[in-house]
Parts: structure tokens; sequence; C-alpha cells
């Protein structure tokens, strides 16, 4: 859509976040963390970056998006509601018996979904394979894949890099959400697999560095990424888990918590969205 309006985007960010909010609700369990930790980084992709059509989601030349972290999908949803793909109102159905949003994404229930993903490790191998097809038929499409920081524990996602450097799929930009933290607590007491920039570099990609939560600085590295250096591209955006809520910034807990009556109106006193105003549709 390329509008580089830097309040707009802000705009749509905190719209974003106050879907992420209005899809969890009031005494639910839902992925808060993650989802407002790559809140930026979505909006950047939906609002600026990503040739898309929602009234035609399935047109072979747009780009694909897909969330291999899946259990932030509340910020894809949030986006493509206010992009149009569905109404807003469908929002607080989202985990609800039979509701087309789930609590991962499912792409035969959900439009503009692309990839059913939520088993963490895989969405890098999609991606790679929808890249390579583009290139066999001759399309100019790209394919963007967010990763978590602790994802990157997954072996399967170090067969994608080798594979992806190997086959030089230039198309192909992973967006690292670099939290420093995982379900439970940081990453660097946990499991970690060291310095993510360095061995995407040493594995054979163009390494890009954000900071996840600076519209300006993420719509930057998505141009960057777009020159062919016959490379994949990887760009590791620094943010904050639960980036927006304060009681939620950084804390595990949140991961995957409830809000109480009172934190949902604190949330949305926070965000302060203009909710609804300027969609698509
Ligand atoms: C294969 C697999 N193992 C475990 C889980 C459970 N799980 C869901 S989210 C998560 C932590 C993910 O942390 P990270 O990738 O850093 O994401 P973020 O911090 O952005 O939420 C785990 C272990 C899963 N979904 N899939
Ligand atoms: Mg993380």
């Amino acid at each position: 859509m390329q509008n580089r309006d830097m309040d707009y985007l802000k705009a749509r960010a905190r719209q974003v976040r106050e879907g992420i909010v209005r899809a969890i609700g009031v005494n639910n369990k839902g992925h808060l963390g993650g989802s407002m930790s790559s809140a930026d980084l979505v909006t950047a992709l939906y609002f600026y970056k990503m040739r898309h059509w929602p009234d035609d989601p399935s047109n072979p030349d747009r780009d694909r998006f897909i969330f291999s972290k899946g259990h932030s999908v509340l910020a894809q949803y949030a986006a493509l509601a206010l992009c149009g793909y569905f109404p807003l109102q469908a929002l607080p159905s989202t985990k609800k018996l039979g509701s087309f949003l789930q609590g991962h994404p499912e792409r035969d229930r959900t439009p503009g979904v692309e990839a059913n993903t939520g088993s963490l490790g895989q969405g890098l191998s999609i991606g790679l394979g929808m890249a390579l097809t583009g290139r066999l038929d001759s399309r100019d499409y790209r394919v963007y894949v967010i990763l978590g920081d602790a994802e990157l524990a997954e072996g399967q996602i170090w067969e994608a890099v080798t594979a992806a450097a190997f086959y030089r799929v230039a198309n192909l930009v992973a967006i690292v959400d670099h939290n420093k933290l995982q379900a439970t607590g940081v990453i660097s007491e946990m499991y970690d697999v060291g310095e993510i920039g360095r061995k995407f570099a040493a594995f054979g990609w163009r390494v890009l560095e954000t900071d996840g939560h600076d519209l300006a600085s993420i719509a930057d590295a998505l141009d960057a990424a777009d020159e062919n250096t016959g490379q994949p591209v990887m760009i590791l955006a620094h943010t904050v888990k639960g980036k927006g809520v304060s009681f939620a910034e950084n804390e595990p807990s949140f991961h995957n918590g409830a809000l109480t009556a009172e934190q949902y109106e604190q949330a949305l006193g926070e965000i302060v969205s203009g909710w609804g105003e300027g969609n698509e549709k």
C-alpha cells in the first residue's frame, strides 16, 4: 500500500493494538505479549509494505505473510479486519466455538491467512516453499515470515535457513521478533541460540536490524530488503513483549494471560486508538 505517512501508520498501529485487546476480551486467556510485540511489524507490513488486495485475497500476485509464531495471530486478525478482509465486529469472537478466528492461524478458515501455524518452527519452511514457487511461476511477489526469538530453537528453522541461502531465495524475508522472552521467562536464562544476526549471516543471509516499534525504521528495513543481492533477508527487530500495555510489558505472565475487567479498560485507556476511524470498510 506504500503509505509512508507516519501519523497514519502510528494510528493504524494503535488500532491494531486495540484490536488485539478486543480479541482477547475479559477473563479469557489470550496471547497478549507476543501479539503486542509484533503489532508494529504487522502494521508496517499490512499498511505500508505489502502488495495485497482485501477484496481479492487469493490474487496470485499478492505478497504473502506467514506468522510462524502463530500464537501472535491476534495482531494479524486486527490488521486484516482493519484492512477490510472481514468486519471489525468479528474480533471479539476470537477463540469462540465455531468462530472463523481461532487461537492460531488457519488458512481455510480466515480470509487473508496463508498458512496454518502454531506448532513453532514450521513457518519459515512454508514461506521458503512459497518463495520458490513464485520464482518458478515468474511472479515477483515477496514472502514475509515473522518468527519468534525463542522459536529459533526449533531445528527445522535452520534447515530452512540453509536451504534458502543455498537456493539464493531473494524474495524471502524473515523478521525475527526479538523480545528476549519466551513463554515462561527470559530466553538467556532458559535456552538461547546465541547471536541471531551473526548466525543468519554465517548461514549466508543478508541481515538488517531495526527497532521493532519504530515504524519509520521498520519501513526503511522493509524497503532495504527489496534489494536483490541473491540472498534471503533477515530483519532482526528489537521489541518489547507486551509493548503498549504498561502492566504487560516484559511480563512473562502475559505471554498467554487473561485480563480482568479493570485491566481490559486500563489497556484500552493506554492505547487510545480512535477505534474504527478511517477504516477501508
Ligand atoms: C513446537 C512447539 N513447542 C512449544 C509450543 C508452545 N509455545 C507457544 S509460544 C511459546 C514461546 C514462544 O516464544 P517466542 O518464539 O519468543 O515468541 P514470543 O516471545 O514472541 O511470544 C511456546 C514454547 C508450540 N506452540 N510449538
Ligand atoms: Mg520471544
